[in-house]
């Protein structure tokens, strides 16, 4: 199912400079008057051209015979605790809806099922844990991008904020990304873990699989994604729990 990148400005990412990028036109991120103003504005020229390096690099994927046999389950275990997520997992998740909202044309609220019929992306990837583990694991759902379209971003719109059932030493789990991963082909919302239905310890019923980034970036217990304009006021402020509470950096390049 992997999907070949045939964007001449992804394909050009290990040859062009930030300029030829731009030029070549990374086509689909450079369209979305968001993507241009996060680009254009001048606190983030360094961060920005940081990223266009990167450009639409691909995260190594694996074959299934590289798969750990065994994939630890690391944070939160479980969202317990959470009554409307206790209530969701005690009805298989049949009721439960992700709610796509902010800075959004038009919020989405999505069944499993929902996500299921989209198109499909599988991917197998390695998943770094900063305290120094990592695992090698198949996953499968809905590429990000997609969805995003179709709640139809505003153009103020500059991060995406992933709001999880769970709360780690008694406080919310939430991570956070920008335009950019949100639109890159391996930004998907997993709802199958190793061709099995996601479990418990991994973040039923959905989470975020963000290729490029460490494993704190990879939100389980998936209930909302807010579109905003800043990170400013929304919890501690930096983006993320671990980014709030440890100083973790927000973009966590593999
Ligand atoms: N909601 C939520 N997501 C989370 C965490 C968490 O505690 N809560 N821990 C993060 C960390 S540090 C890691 S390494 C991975 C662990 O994913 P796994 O349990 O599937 O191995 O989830 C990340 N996502
Ligand atoms: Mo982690």
């Amino acid at each position: 199912m992997r999907e070949p990148i045939s964007r001449r400005g992804l394909l050009g990412a290990g040859t062009l400079g930030v300029g030829g990028l731009l030029l070549a036109g990374c086509d689909k991120l450079n369209q979305n008057p968001a993507v241009r103003g996060f680009l254009a504005s001048a606190e983030d020229a360094h961060r920005a051209s940081q990223r266009l390096i990167a450009g639409g690099a691909l995260a190594k994927e694996f074959t299934e015979a590289e798969m750990s046999p065994k994939f630890r389950a690391n944070g939160s275990l479980t969202a317990a605790g959470n009554s409307e997520w206790e209530q969701h997992l005690a009805t298989d998740f049949a009721q439960w809806q992700l709610r796509v909202d902010g800075l959004v044309l038009r919020p989405l609220d999505l069944s499993l099922a929902a996500l299921k019929g989209m198109a499909q992306r599988s991917q197998i990837t390695r998943h770094d844990c900063v305290e120094g583990w990592s695992a090698i694991g198949k996953w499968q759902g809905p590429q990000l991008g997609p969805i995003l379209k179709a709640a139809s971003l505003l153009p103020a719109a500059r991060y995406l904020i992933m709001h999880c059932a769970d709360k780690y030493s008694g406080k919310p789990y939430y991570e956070s990304i920008d335009l950019i991963d949100g639109f890159h082909p391996q930004t998907i919302l997993a709802h199958t873990m190793n061709g099995q239905p996601l479990t418990v310890e991994h973040g039923a019923p959905l989470r975020l699989r963000v290729e490029r980034q460490l494993g704190y970036k990879q939100a389980k217990y998936l209930m909302r994604i807010e579109a905003r304009a800043s990170l400013d006021g929304l919890y501690g402020g930096k983006g993320g729990f671990w980014e709030d509470h440890s100083g973790y950096p927000w973009y966590a390049g593999v």
